[in-house]
This record gives structure tokens, sequence and C-alpha cells, in this order.
């Protein structure tokens, strides 16, 4: 057999022979760039990006350079879809009050969709004016499609509200949004990622636009804003996403375990399918976003508020907190809890949870953004993991009153020590497995009081 060695094109390129180097010399392409001087990139200024942002159509704008401390954990993310990357130019546009608040959520929908069309396209211009500069320039989606090969990690480029803050165009409100102290809530957040160097800092904003009303604690169907300032991160993504990503996957599943069309009706009903098809059509609908629509504050915004408060909480946060409308929740949770006391009168609809590791590392990494501080109240234990093979963890999980620690290595005293591969703890703990004959057939050790797993396994219902 004969083997014939291609060389790729890339190496014939990077080894291009003198006769071939003349020839892409006498192209014309190359002879008219070569004739034409090529001009220095601008030096750009806080100033100008700012005015060039403007100009494309945001409605504020500030920029970062990657070094300024507070971008660290974005770095990694940024370089890997630009490796160029030196600043990151911030970009704010509102969106129309009115339209957030209606109760209808089809107008709320639609503009937060129209809105974010826009961000993307303001954005667009932004990168192309400043690669026309001789800064080559990304803008990543303001929210999708993302890159869902890393999911269910992080799948998003850049962490738009992360940037505007150290920018200095709003800060954290209580409901972990940014608020923007003209604009308010009633803004998205976009962004450019450039090669072009900043080395000014923006002035700090002299002081916190919210104005802890806990308005949106109140409003929040699933409980997902705790008046400490917690976000109940699965509360929100199961209920308000329930039509995005994972949400539908479990739609989907909801069609796999139906025996017939008779049992897939008993399970679904004919309008959440037809909502799904509508989201999947014209793009994916929300299902509240009720913590950013009562939300008062921004200059823009305060006014009526300030005027006729009684009259903002029966026209702009009742309306929403009467809705009749299912909430989706997983059994079991701190949301479930929340919506039969405060809501009563919302359907419950129980779902399964969205978020579903798919690996022992991945589970670790989860379970803080899964915690449930209703089963883990009133009692504490220390749980040691030690997971061998392929996917191997050592880890301490440290349930104490309501409170949730992960940390890396056994730490402490253990109440409970689990020892198993990464893979069979995986299965047990999503379910596929059953842990009593994991036990029973010694691929799950378990030393300690038992009875604790059980209690640990209620923090993080499925
Ligand atoms: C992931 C995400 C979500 C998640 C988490 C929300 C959150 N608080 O971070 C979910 C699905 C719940 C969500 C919901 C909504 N979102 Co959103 N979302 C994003 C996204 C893609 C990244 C957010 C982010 O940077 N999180 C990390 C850090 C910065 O946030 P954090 O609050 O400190 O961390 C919490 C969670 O993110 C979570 N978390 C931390 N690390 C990780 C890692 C992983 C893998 C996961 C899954 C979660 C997670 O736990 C933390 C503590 O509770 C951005 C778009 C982008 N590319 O930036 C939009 C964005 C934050 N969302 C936005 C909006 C408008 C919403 C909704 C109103 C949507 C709607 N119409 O209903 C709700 C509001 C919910 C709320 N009160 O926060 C806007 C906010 C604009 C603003 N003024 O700040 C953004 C910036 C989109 C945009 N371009 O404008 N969102
Ligand atoms: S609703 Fe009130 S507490 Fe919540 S973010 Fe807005 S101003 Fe702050």
């Amino acid at each position: 057999m004969t083997i014939v060695m291609q060389r790729s094109p890339k190496a014939s390129v990077a080894r291009s022979s003198p006769a071939e180097r003349a020839r892409l010399a006498d192209h014309p392409t190359v002879r008219a760039v070569r004739a034409r001087p090529e001009p220095a990139p601008e030096r750009l200024t806080l100033a100008r990006i700012r005015a060039i942002a403007l100009e494309a159509g945001a409605d504020d704008a500030g920029v970062v350079s990657l070094e300024h401390p507070d971008l660290a954990a974005e770095v990694p993310h940024v370089r890997a879809a630009f490796p160029a990357a030196r600043s990151i130019v911030s970009i704010v546009m509102s969106t129309h009050p009115d339209d957030i608040r209606s109760p209808a959520r089809s107008v709320a929908n639609l503009e937060f969709h129209r809105a974010g069309a826009e961000v993307d396209e303001v954005a667009r211009r932004i990168a192309v004016a400043l690669a026309a500069l001789g800064h080559p320039s990304i803008n990543p989606a303001m929210a999708f499609p993302m890159e869902m090969e890393a999911f269910p990690g992080r799948t998003w480029i850049v962490s738009q509200k992360v940037v505007a803050v150290a920018a200095q165009l709003g800060r954290m409100g209580l409901h972990r949004s940014v608020i923007h102290p003209k604009l308010g809530s009633f803004v998205l957040l976009g962004c450019v990622v450039t090669s072009a160097e900043i080395h000014e800092e923006a002035e700090p904003l002299s002081f916190d636009p919210c104005v802890s009303c806990k308005l949106c604690v109140a409003a929040c169907p699933v409980g997902a804003i705790e008046p400490d300032g917690a976000f109940r991160f699965s509360a929100c993504y199961d209920h308000n996403y329930r039509e995005f990503m994972t949400g539908f996957g479990d739609f989907v599943e909801e069609i796999a375990d139906s025996k017939n069309r008779n049992e897939l009706r008993d399970r679904v009903s004919i309008s959440e399918t037809a909502s799904m098809w509508q989201s999947l059509a014209y793009k994916p609908n929300y299902k509240a976003a009720y913590c950013i629509a009562v939300c008062p504050a921004g200059e823009d915004v305060i006014g009526t508020f300030l005027r006729d408060r009684a009259g903002h909480l029966r026209s702009v946060v009742k309306p929403l907190t009467e809705r009749t409308e299912p909430i989706y929740v997983v059994a079991g949770s701190d949301a479930e809890a929340h919506v039969k006391k405060r809501f009563p009168h919302k359907p419950v609809r129980v779902v399964k949870s969205s978020l579903r590791p798919t690996s022992a590392r991945a589970f670790f990494r989860a379970i803080p953004l899964t915690f449930q501080r209703g089963p883990a109240t009133g009692w504490s234990a220390t749980f040691h993991f030690d997971l061998s093979g392929d996917d191997s963890v050592s880890a301490t999980v440290r349930i104490d009153d309501g409170t949730l620690e992960v940390s890396d290595g056994l730490v402490g005293v253990a109440d409970v020590t689990v020892r198993a591969s990464g893979q069979v703890w995986l299965e047990v703990a999503t379910k596929r497995r059953s842990p009593t004959l994991a036990v029973l057939t010694g691929r799950l050790k378990v030393r300690g009081d038992r009875a604790l797993l059980g209690r640990f396994a209620a923090c993080f219902p499925r």
C-alpha cells in the first residue's frame, strides 16, 4: 500500500517558495493594498469611545480595561472569544417601562426582545466603527444564543453586569440586576470587546441608585429575591426560563414519558404547549421579570412613586402579584413553599429541576445554585465526599441551619463520609441509579448517619 503524504494548505502557505511569493506580490489585490498608505490606529480616549457609542445609538456607555481587578474572572472567557482583547466597551439601552410593567406578558416580552435586538445592533455598529479606526473588535451577544457546549457551566462570554458596574454605569440592585442612576432598572446591557487600549478610569458613581424599597422582594412570584440580598438562582430559572433551554428540555421529557396523547394532555395543558410553540416560533417568552417591572429606582422613573406610593402599588405592583398564572416550581423547593404561602391564587405547576449536572465535579459547582434553605433549616452536618475514577472529587459540604458551604478537599470532622466512583455518585445524585442498590452492591460506601444523606438530598430537590 502506498501512503501519499499531503501537505496541509496552511503548511504550504507558511513555506511558500520565492516563485509563489513573487506571484502573490504581483496579485492585483496585494498591489492595490501595498500602494495605499496604512493609517496608524487612532489612539482612543474614554471620551472618544463614549462619543462613538452614543453616536451608534447607545443611551449610555463606558469603557474598562481588562486589567481592571473586577474583570479578572472575565478575562479567560473574553480572550477565548477574542485573543486580541484589551478593553471592553459597556453600553446601556433603555427599555420602555410601561411595556415591561404590563401584566400582559406578550407586551413585556416583545419589549425585551425588541430592546435586546437593538442592543446587539448598536454593539455591532460600535465594533465596526472601532475596527475602522484600526482597533479590531467583536460584539458578543447581549444574552443569547451563548456558547452552549459549556452548558450547564458558564455559557456567556461576558458578564455584562460585572462590566457595566466596573464602567461605573450603575450598581447592582437588591434584585441582582444593574440599576442605572437615570434609567433605573429599565435597561438592557451590551458590550464590545476591543483590542483598543484604555488607560483612564471612569469617575466612581457617588451613590447607589437602589432605594431599598424591597418591592422586588414582594413582587417575585417564586421568592427568588431575598430581603438580605441573596438571589435564588434555581427559583428564577425554573419558572422564568420555563420556555428556554432546559425548561424546554423538561417539556420534551414530559412528551417522552407520556404513554399516549391523553396522558400528555393530562401532564401538559394545551395552553402550555401552545405557549411553548409561540416561544419557539417568535423568541422565547419570559414568565415574570416582575422584579424589574416594579422597581421605582432611577431619576427618570421614580417620580410617580414619590408622588403617590399607594398609586404605584395599586397600578404597577398589584396587577402583577394578583395575576392568576401557572408558577413553575420543583417539588420540595423553597419556591414551591413561597408560592403556596404568598400567592395561593397562583396555581403551582410542578416541574423537574432544569439544572442537571453532567459530571460529579459539575455537581459540586452547581449545588450552590440549587440549594434550598427551607429543608436545610434547623439542623447541621458535615459531609465528606471521596469520589474516585476519571471524574474524581474530594469535597466537603457543610450544611448549617439554612446555609451551605462547599470546600475542596476533606475538611474538618465528617458526620457522613461517602466513597464511590464519581460516575456512580453522579448517577445516584441524578436519580439514574438506586442509592439502596448501590450500597448493597458495595459501589457506594457510606460511613456515619445514613439518614443525614436523605436530608442532604432534600436540600437539592430535582
Ligand atoms: C445567567 C443570566 C441570568 C440567570 C441568572 C441571573 C443573575 N442574577 O445572574 C437567570 C436565568 C436567572 C436570569 C434571569 C433574568 N435576567 Co439574565 N442574564 C444572565 C446572563 C447571561 C449572565 C448573568 C451573569 O453575569 N451572572 C453572574 C454574576 C455576575 O451574577 P450574580 O448575580 O453575581 O450571580 C448569581 C447568578 O448568576 C448565579 N451564578 C453565579 N455563577 C454562576 C454560574 C453559572 C454557570 C450559572 C448558571 C449561574 C451562576 O448565582 C449568583 C448568585 O445568586 C446575563 C447576560 C450576560 N451575558 O451578562 C443576563 C442579564 C443579567 N439578564 C438580564 C435580565 C433582564 C434578566 C431578567 C429580567 C430576564 C427577564 N426578562 O425575566 C431576569 C432577572 C432575574 C434577576 N433578578 O437577576 C439583564 C440584566 C440587565 C440589568 N439591568 O442588569 C442581563 C445583563 C442581559 C442583558 N444583556 O441586559 N438571567
Ligand atoms: S425594587 Fe426597590 S429594593 Fe428592589 S432593586 Fe428596585 S429599588 Fe432596590
